[in-house]
């Protein structure tokens, strides 16, 4: 059931489009979508901030405004403390209308929406309870920063061991950034199983709006469970069709249709299983938290017949700018303000559509409804593409993000002279055994989930093994790595710890003194390096810890694209250190024994980098 041609998929979704007319999914939500209810009508309602600990004034904030509420500065203290509580198990789903084994936390998928305001603190117990087989897990927090607190960013091997089947971690850390992100596994591939939700954090805005639509998470999805997918990426073969795998739908809210007669004889599927569905006030500015949570795609988003303006990148507000499609590649985020200003009698499609130059996939193509409130006769909306959006390919088909010059901070910073520049070069080479391995000044990486380079670094051993990949900055306060990619594909770059200033990207090798817009260039926590490329960051290294900077494509990360940083020098040993008036709480060596425990037992398959 390899290739099918997107045009004739296409021509199926028009096909069944055209010929239904009220819209009625033909599954039920807990078969598609277990106990969440994200693409439900029904799903729950985002407030403007958290008012459930109300503070002076309402806004925790108090009244800044203006060049005060850099998020990344001057965080508030609230003294207000969320809770969370996730259990992480398999189950089987039908997503997309395809039963597939799941890997799922609290029964949900996506996974539950975690809210705090800015200034809070969150505390998520995750307990693992993977059977049938079990595995180890970690969850990372997208784009907090973690100061103070390395050990909980959850990437095992880097600042953590994974936790192991049948045992408990509690992750305690400051929403010290505010606006769109999501949290997910670290652990090899397995958020692309299920384990991943969203994480918003209300803070000032720069920009009016009237309601708060919440999360769209979109992105490319599997019907084979994640290790098998993961066995092709890492097998030692000469077909391109394996070692870069075929991705088989896409999904908005943990939904989309799909073809069952291309499916295989043997599985359980039901076609046109349902879409999302989301609702607008008419005449009202709507806020669209747009994630991409996928495995690999690169996408773009479109509403037929409204307009959008971006209002934030990652966990950055921008100088608003118009848009008639959204680029994103796998982990960034959008925030979009749209205003309900179309018959409010008529539906519409919302698109999300994988770009084929960039991804392989056998269907590119997802669809979400959108209706006004007022209007209780939904019908299969009969829209048409936008022009500008349906041309959006033969834009990014280098794979790339919006220009630099378009995606302006909103509180400037200009670039500083760099303490010290690293340069990467990146690419993808056949190993002696046949395997293919990205690799990043001629190494690749892989992790050891018994010894997190975090714990090895704050006891003073700096002899590690050169597969972990270790860039020690030591007390170097502005560090610029200037990556050059030779090979054909592009990657959505993500550093832990930081935002980091995009000073440049581009065609080729990095000139080495082009800036855009050097006195306030683009920040974010992950952006696109273009195939046949360069991408040239700079980040303020005030956050002792090991951090990770890694391609997000799932599979690339896993074939070792990743190098870890080492940040702070004495500080990071001296805060950090084990003995006595160690800072490192002792759940981290504890989870470092249940671990060891559990895999002299049980045979532990790491078939890939680990991350
Ligand atoms: C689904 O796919 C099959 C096989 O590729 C095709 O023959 C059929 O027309 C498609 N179904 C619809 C409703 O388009
Ligand atoms: C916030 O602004 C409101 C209205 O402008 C004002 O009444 C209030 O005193 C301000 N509060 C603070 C803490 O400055
Ligand atoms: C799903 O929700 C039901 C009803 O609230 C609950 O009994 C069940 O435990 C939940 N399932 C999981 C896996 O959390
Ligand atoms: C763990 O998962 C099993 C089935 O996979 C389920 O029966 C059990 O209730 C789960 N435990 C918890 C604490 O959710
Ligand atoms: C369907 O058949 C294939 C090939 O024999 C097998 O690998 C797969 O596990 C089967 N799937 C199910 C759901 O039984
Ligand atoms: C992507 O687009 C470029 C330019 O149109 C083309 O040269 C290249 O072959 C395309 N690659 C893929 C994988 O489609
Ligand atoms: C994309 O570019 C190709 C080649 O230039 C052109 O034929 C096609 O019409 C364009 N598509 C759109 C939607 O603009
Ligand atoms: C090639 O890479 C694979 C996957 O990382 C690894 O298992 C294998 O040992 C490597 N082979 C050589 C000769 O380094
Ligand atoms: C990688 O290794 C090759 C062969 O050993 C060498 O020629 C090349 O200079 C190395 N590249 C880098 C970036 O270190
Ligand atoms: C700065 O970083 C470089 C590596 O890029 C390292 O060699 C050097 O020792 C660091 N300098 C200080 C002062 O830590
Ligand atoms: C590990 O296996 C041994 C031998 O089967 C058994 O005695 C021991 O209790 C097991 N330990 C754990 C933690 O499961
Ligand atoms: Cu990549």
């Amino acid at each position: 059931m390899k290739s099918r041609s997107a045009s004739a998929l296409f021509a199926y979704i028009f096909a069944w489009a055209t010929s239904a007319k009220k819209f009625s999914p033909a599954l039920p939500q807990h078969e598609t979508n277990g106990n969440s209810s994200w693409g439900s009508l029904d799903c729950q309602r985002f407030p403007d901030f958290l008012t459930s600990n109300p503070l002076p004034g309402g806004f925790p904030w108090g009244n800044r405004t203006g060049p005060h509420n850099d998020p990344y500065h001057h965080v508030p203290h609230t003294g207000v403390t969320r809770y969370y509580d996730f259990v992480i198990s398999r189950q089987f789903l039908s997503p997309d209308g395809y039963k597939k084994n799941s890997i799922v936390v609290n029964g949900q998928f996506p996974g539950p929406a975690i809210e705090a305001n800015w200034g809070d603190w969150i505390v998520v117990r995750v307990h693992n309870n993977i059977t049938g087989p079990a595995e180890g897990t970690g969850i990372h927090w997208h784009g907090i920063t973690q100061k103070d607190s390395p050990w909980y960013d959850g990437v095992p091997g880097i600042s953590q061991c994974p936790i192991a089947p049948g045992s408990s971690f509690t992750y305690r850390f400051q929403a010290d950034v505010y606006g769109t992100s999501w949290w997910h596994s670290h652990f090899s591939a397995q958020y692309t199983a299920g384990v991943f939700g969203p994480l918003i954090i209300y803070g000032p805005k720069h920009e009016p709006y009237d309601i708060d639509v919440g999360p769209i998470l979109l992105g490319d999805y599997y019907h084979r469970e994640y290790f098998d997918v993961l066995e092709d990426a890492a097998a030692a073969t000469e077909d391109f069709n394996v070692y870069v795998p075929w991705s088989d739908n896409n999904l908005i809210n943990g939904k989309n249709n799909y073809n069952c007669s291309m499916a295989p004889e043997n599985a359980t599927c039901v076609s046109n299983a349902g879409l999302a569905q989301f609702r607008f006030t008419p005449g009202k500015t709507h806020r669209l938290r747009l994630m991409n949570i996928g495995a690999a795609a690169l996408l773009h988003f479109s509403i037929d017949g409204h307009r959008m303006k971006v209002i934030a990148h990652d966990f950055e507000p921008v100088v608003p700018y118009e848009s008639d499609f959204i680029t994103l590649g796998a982990a960034q985020r959008t925030d979009v303000l749209v205003t309900a200003d179309a018959n409010p009698k008529e539906t519409y499609w919302i698109r999300s559509t994988i770009t084929l130059n960039c991804s392989v996939t056998h269907n590119p193509n997802a669809f979400a409804v959108l209706s006004y409130e007022g209007n209780n006769d939904i019908q299969v909306p009969q829209s048409q593409i936008n022009p500008a959006a349906a041309a959006a390919d033969n834009k990014t088909f280098l794979c790339r993000n919006d220009e630099l010059s378009k995606t302006v901070p909103f509180f400037p910073k200009p670039v500083k002279e760099a303490d010290t520049t690293l340069t990467i070069e990146v690419d993808l080479l056949t190993n002696g055994t046949g395997h293919h391995v990205w690799i990043m000044n001629n190494r690749t990486q892989r992790a050891n989930y018994h010894r997190p380079l975090l714990f090895e670094a704050t006891q003073e051993n700096f002899g590690f093994p050169d597969e972990w990949n270790v860039y020690d900055f030591g007390t170097n306060k502005t560090v610029r790595i200037v990556l050059n990619t030779i090979y054909q594909s592009a990657h959505p770059m993500h550093l832990h710890g930081h935002n980091f200033q995009v000073l440049a990207e581009g065609p080729g090798k990095w000139d080495g003194k082009t800036i855009i817009n050097p006195h306030n260039p683009t920040r974010r926590d992950t952006h696109m390096q273009r195939r046949y490329g360069h991408l040239v960051i700079q980040f303020e290294a005030d956050n002792p810890g090991a951090w990770s900077y890694h391609c997000h494509i799932a599979w690339h990360a896993s074939m070792g694209l990743n190098i870890a940083i080492l940040e702070g020098g004495d500080e990071l040993r001296r805060k950090y250190a084990y003995g006595p008036h160690a800072r490192i709480p002792h759940i981290m060596q504890e989870t470092c024994v249940d671990w060891e425990r559990w895999s002299r037992n049980n045979t532990v398959l790491q078939i890939d980098a680990g991350i």
